[in-house]
């Protein structure tokens, strides 16, 4: 038997003998993965070395801190594990500076949000802060200071064009602690205005400019929002979560590739950088002391054995394969949308640059959510989503979006993604929303079977995890 498979049969063992549901949960995801086409644009299969990373006592330890300063004793193999991936990801993108601790996108986001505060925040109109830093007040000078929080302002791309909720939204704990301005985009091309953004920016005066998105599908140039956010005296923060991997695998360069044009990126390591579940942070020497408090500022103790599945996934990312990988995730995304738009489906910005397109069902005269759950019966699982302008708002909305990282790590290639558009526009055009309904429709099962099986017939050449028999 192989490593891979004794070493994932061993552990479900010794899951087993305490809990055997939870083993069988374990075994039955990676049935249910295997059988079904993943199309959710953040989402991916990480290899069996960055899985295998995480399961071990490096979970055990507690580590707040940072790298040789930590809260605790005993940390030098968590030192040694942080190390290796700040190395990684310094080398993988070019940065001056990694921070790896942050457990999720939102985790890091909220570690740029305080660094920028923390770096920026001044507060010379409250007289008895002059020349305070915000990391040495008490509770009391906090409270006040909660105050003129209120009245720092977040400029980041709106919700329905491709926004990402942590970017200044109500919802989130961004939105209460910053002031938020959306920009969108242009109604005709589906693209960023970066001159309606110029002139949004200036008339708001941002402390923070967030470039980035969530299912927006376009490159996004990153130089013009960078000379935006200097003619403002904005700091330039991109969450890059959607496409660390092309930004890894170079497929997003010079005026595309964050890294070079804003002050800090964010970053998951899940999506199309196809790691553990997780964050970081990239920046330069400026924001780097500010970053480094994030850990206890507004993150708990470090997950060391993520943290070496970072390691892993980030070294991973950096041989030459990974570059092939990322150039095949956009070229299969351009042939699904091409497949889409030849049999007459209405995409947003007309096609895309990326890992995702965004599919407008309004024409099929469906919601999101009924396209959605009727692309799910048939096999194909993709997420609803917002469309710009979107009139059925954020919970049914319009569109669809759909991404290319899972299947093109699969080994899918452009001659299947033109299949899988021939199955989703089947399926879109044989659903008939129920009358009066946002949720509800009638899709022939027979039909939905038929799209079912074509789906696991096409996968049935691409095995996920080959190397992984559970017996
Ligand atoms: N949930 C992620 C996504 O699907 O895009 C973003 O947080």
């Amino acid at each position: 038997m192989n490593a891979e498979s004794s070493a994932f049969r061993s552990a479900l063992e010794v899951v087993r003998t305490i809990e055997p549901r939870i083993a069988d949960a374990i075994a039955k995801e990676l049935t249910d993965q295997r059988e079904s086409l993943k199309l959710i644009a953040s989402e991916n299969y990480a290899s069996p070395a960055v899985l295998l990373a995480m399961g071990n006592w490096l979970s055990d330890k507690y580590a707040e801190g940072t790298i040789g300063r930590r809260f605790y004793a005993g940390c030098q193999n968590v030192d040694t594990v942080e190390s290796v991936a700040t190395e990684h990801a310094r080398e993988l993108f070019g940065a001056q500076y990694a921070y790896v601790q942050p457990h999720s996108g939102i985790d890091a986001n909220l570690v740029a949000y305080w660094a920028i505060l923390a770096d920026r925040v001044e507060v010379p109109y409250l007289k008895k802060f002059e020349k305070r830093q915000v990391n040495d007040l008490n509770d009391a000078e906090w409270a006040e200071l909660r105050a003129a929080f209120g009245n720092q302002r977040m400029l980041g791309m709106s919700l329905d064009a491709g926004g990402h909720l942590t970017h200044g939204f109500r919802p989130n704990i961004s939105g209460k602690m910053f002031d938020q301005r959306s920009y969108g985009v242009d109604p005709a091309t589906g693209q960023i205005d970066y001159d309606a953004l110029r002139a949004t920016a200036k008339e708001f005066k941002p402390l923070v400019i967030v470039g980035g998105y969530s299912a927006y599908p376009r490159k996004v140039n990153f130089r013009t929002m960078r000379e935006i956010a200097d003619e403002v005296g904005a700091t330039f923060m991109v969450d890059m979560a959607h496409f660390a991997g092309l930004v890894a695998g170079k497929v997003f360069t010079g005026d595309f590739d964050p890294i070079p044009h804003a002050h800090i990126v964010t970053t998951t390591t899940h999506k199309s950088l196809r790691g553990p579940r997780g964050g970081a942070v990239l920046c330069g020497p400026e924001l780097s002391d500010q970053v480094d408090r994030g850990c206890p500022m507004v993150l708990g103790g470090p997950l060391a054995h993520v943290m070496a599945a970072k390691a892993i996934a980030f070294a991973e990312a950096r041989q030459p394969s990974f570059a092939t990988y990322a150039q095949q995730i956009v070229a299969n995304s351009q042939a699904l949308a091409e497949g889409l738009a030849r049999r007459g489906v209405q995409l947003v910005s007309g096609g895309t640059d990326n890992h995702l397109v965004l599919i407008d069902v309004h024409p099929f005269g469906l919601t999101g959510r009924q396209a959605e759950q009727a692309l799910l019966d048939s096999g194909i699982v993709t997420n609803r989503n917002a469309i710009p302008q979107d009139p059925n708002g954020a919970w049914y909305t319009s569109g669809i979006r759909v991404g290319t990282p899972a299947l093109t790590s699969r080994g899918l290639g452009t001659t299947e993604m033109d299949q899988i558009a021939e199955l989703i526009h089947t399926v879109l055009a044989q659903t008939t929303p129920a009358e009066g309904s946002k949720a509800k429709y009638t899709l022939d099962p027979a039909l939905s079977d038929r799209v079912s099986k074509q789906a696991t017939e096409l996968l049935a050449d691409y095995p996920l995890y080959p190397s992984v028999d559970l017996g």
